[in-house]
């Protein structure tokens, strides 16, 4: 019997495993590691059933004139593609075709597909889904320290932790493996939970294991602000490492003067007493407080907004005047979503970043990597767009013409997704590589068929910037290929030489992230997932980075840097004819768009499409009875989706998942109005109304 010791496919907690080949198929066990400490959810431990999925993509397909897509040979697939990129690249200059990739690519993957595009398709035009994941996070961590490594401490270092803050962050239903890490923090009653909805997770804080916080949707930033006023009002501000650490204190602090708890409470809904309870919890657990140790963590409820980066720069504000960020046992961190959220934003899928997470604008960056690729700096693109412009520009008069995907299954996943997939449908070419039909690859008019997780080498990159095997226990199925052979493949088509195995990729990528903030120079790929951790920056010749920040911070002065913030209303506010919020997120069976796991029969039966969670005073006002279908409408469209009633969310706010297509792809409704430093769009919130769908 083969047997690897792998990570789970999905989130970025990258729960270790081992994959058995039986008999009876594919056997998945718990493997320990720092992070899971042998456990896995729903999804880890179903995860095998996916490489035998019914509908699994065998061979290429071409979509014929008659309209449909067929079996077609890898050479005929690969010829159309190059083909029909150099002519309309002929016809429209070299941006007529982008490149959209994702952040569940290995790190090879990632940086051979931003090679693709900016040496072998020679465009500009390349962005990934991380953009509707990490990119606010990204944005206020570059902004305030410097360098964006989601947690810049091991996850372990939260088991000593007196309080941790959660804001925006379901980790009960999207990591439940981390949850073990809050033991400490909740017997002491120090967890605290930002979120609109009694999540899975706020329900942890039961029992005076802590505090739940249920603001009103899209308000985090003057709660934040009345937090940091509490601490100022307390005289409980860590003065001295303020003095010592940081820059921009001054302003920063004074933009909190205006939000004095009780009127906070007028705006978020948050009881004051509730925010000083809060902001004394997290005084007391913190260092400076004579505590054991504090965190403040955000997740997406905090930056999937359009004003996503101030919200993580309000919560990074809050952390460095507790004096938390560098001391050890005490941090800031942004939990990553993706199981390569981290390494995928480092070497270069990102529109204005090349490998090692250097600027694409730097004259030295770019000499660097092209060095490393052979060819003179001039002859690479500068920046691209971000994800929600470039999607906005495709069908536009000057947009692209082509599209090529690579792990993200857009007209699920995407704000405003039926303007998208209008976009999609009028392309001259779209490509989607996948394993399964998603809803984006039977849009397309060649779809390529590639290896799964278990069948395939690399490397990911964890939450803590810890790099780790991903290990193949078999071959792909039928003509399915090697993805990282596909991208070489469509390289060679377009007459370049491109590195195809995980080994040398990842060793070329070693070189191109050399000297660069994200640095694997370092890092042997032979040694890897040894007891030792591998965390980035791992220069040549150094052990690694477990923890950042220590004794400098990343900027050129080493000192950290806070940024007044300032609230603004909801973009998308309610109103007469959309009097409710609607807010997204997500359910434990269930990953992203849903396109691997709903096809998982045990994920299925126990969560089978869309819901609207709704408050029982709520629903009877609008004469809505459990199980009833519910017409959500926004200003982009309507979605539908059973009636769920409930007590866990506020009477103004309904919450639908965003896993679904069809009728109650929620998608559909949201609103792609998008932060302007980070590109993130407004996923989180958007004003509805709500009724009773009619027969
Ligand atoms: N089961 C499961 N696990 C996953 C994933 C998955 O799809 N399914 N995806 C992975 C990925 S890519 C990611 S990014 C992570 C995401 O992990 P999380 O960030 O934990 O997930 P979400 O459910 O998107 O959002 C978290 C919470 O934000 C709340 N929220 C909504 N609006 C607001 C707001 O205005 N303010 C605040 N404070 N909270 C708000 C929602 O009610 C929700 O409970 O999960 C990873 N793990
Ligand atoms: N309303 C709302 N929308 C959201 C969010 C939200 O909270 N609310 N969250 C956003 C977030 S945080 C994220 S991360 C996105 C994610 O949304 P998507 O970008 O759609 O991510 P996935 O569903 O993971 O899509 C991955 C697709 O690629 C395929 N795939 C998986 N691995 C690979 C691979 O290695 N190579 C290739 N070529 N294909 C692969 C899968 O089969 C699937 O079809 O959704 C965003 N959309
Ligand atoms: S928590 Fe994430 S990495 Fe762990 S088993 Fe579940 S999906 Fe996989
Ligand atoms: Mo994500």
């Amino acid at each position: 019997m083969a047997a690897v010791d792998t990570h789970c496919p999905y989130c970025a907690l990258q729960c270790a495993m081992t994959l058995t080949d039986t008999a009876s198929g594919v056997a998945v066990s718990g493997r320990d590691f720092p992070t899971n400490r042998g456990g896995l959810c729903q999804k880890g431990w179903t995860s095998a059933a996916l490489l035998d999925v019914e509908d699994r993509l065998l061979t290429p397909l071409i979509r014929t004139t008659a309209g449909d897509l067929e079996p077609a040979s890898w050479d005929d697939a690969l010829a159309l593609i190059a083909n029909r990129i150099r002519a309309l690249q002929a016809e429209y200059g070299p941006d007529a075709v982008a490149v959209f990739g994702g952040g569940g690519l290995t790190n090879e993957k990632a940086y051979l597909l931003g090679k693709l595009a900016r040496l072998a398709i020679g465009t500009a035009m390349i962005d990934y889904n991380g953009r509707f994941c990490m990119s606010s996070a990204a944005a206020a961590g570059n902004q305030s320290f410097g360098i964006d490594r989601g947690l810049p401490f091991p996850v372990t270092d939260l088991d000593s932790a007196e309080s941790i803050l959660l804001i925006g962050s379901n980790i009960a239903d999207t990591m439940p493996p981390l949850v073990q890490h809050l033991a400490a923090a909740r017997s002491c009653g120090g967890l605290i939970v930002i979120d609109p909805r009694r999540s899975a997770t706020a329900a942890l804080c039961d029992d005076g294991q802590g505090l739940h916080l249920q603001p009103l949707p899209g308000t985090d930033i003057p709660l934040l602000l009345a937090l940091l006023h509490v601490l100022i009002a307390d005289d409980a501000v860590d003065v001295d490492f303020l003095r010592a650490r940081v820059d921009g204190v001054a302003d920063a602090l004074a933009s909190a003067n205006e939000w004095w708890p009780e009127r906070a409470e007028q705006v978020t809904g948050v009881p004051a007493h509730s925010i000083r309870q809060a902001a004394r919890t997290l005084w007391r657990a913190s260092a400076h407080g004579g505590g054991q140790g504090a965190y403040v963590l955000t997740g997406r409820g905090a930056e999937q907004h359009a004003n996503g980066t101030d919200t993580v720069q309000a919560a990074i504000n809050l952390a460095l005047a507790l004096g938390l960020p560098g001391r050890r046992g005490n941090g800031y961190g942004a939990l990553t979503g993706q199981g390569n959220g981290q390494g995928g934003r480092e070497h270069g899928q990102k529109a204005d970043q090349l490998p090692g997470y250097r600027s694409i604008a730097d004259p030295v960056a770019r000499e660097h990597i092209a060095s490393v690729w052979g060819i003179e700096p001039a002859d690479l693109p500068g920046a691209g767009l971000p994800a929600m412009q470039l999607l906005t520009s495709l069908g536009e008069p000057s947009g692209p013409k082509a599209l090529l995907v690579h792990g993200s299954n857009l007209v699920v996943s995407a704000p405003n997704a039926e303007d998208l997939k209008r976009r999609l449908a009028g392309l001259d070419l779209l490509v989607v590589t996948d394993f399964v039909p998603s809803e984006t690859a039977m849009l397309a008019d060649v779809v390529l068929p590639i290896a799964q997780w278990a069948e395939e080498e690399g490397t990911m990159t964890n939450l803590e910037g810890r790099v780790i095997r991903r290990r193949r226990l078999r071959p792909p199925p039928g003509e399915a290929r090697d993805e990282l052979a596909v991208i070489a493949d469509l390289a060679a088509s377009l007459g370049h030489e491109f590195a195809r195995t995980a080994l040398d990729v990842f060793t070329e990528l070693g070189a191109a992230s050399s000297g660069g903030l994200a640095d694997y120079a370092g890092i042997d790929y032979d040694r890897l997932d040894e007891p030792l951790p591998a965390h980035w920056p791992y220069a040549a010749g150094t052990p690694g980075t477990p923890r950042l920040f220590t004794s400098r911070f990343a900027h050129p002065n080493g000192r950290a840097r806070m940024r007044p913030v300032h609230a603004s209303d909801v973009r998308d506010d309610v109103r007469p004819g959309a009097p409710m919020y609607l807010i997204t997120g997500r359910v434990l069976a269930h990953y992203q768009s849903g396109a691997q796991t709903r096809r998982i029969p045990e994920l299925d039966a126990v969560s089978r499409g869309a819901f609207v969670q709704i408050h029982p005073l709520t629903a009877a006002r609008l004469q809505i009875t459990d199980g009833d279908d519910v017409q959500v409408t926004s200003g982009r469209g309507a979605v539908s989706a059973p009636a769920r009633l409930s007590y866990d969310i506020r009477p103004e706010v309904v919450f639908m998942p965003f896993h679904f297509s069809g009728e109650g792809s929620v998608n559909r409704a949201t609103n792609p109005d998008s932060d302007p430093i980070s590109g993130m769009p407004e996923f989180k919130v958007c004003a509805v109304d709500v009724r009773r769908k009619e027969a």
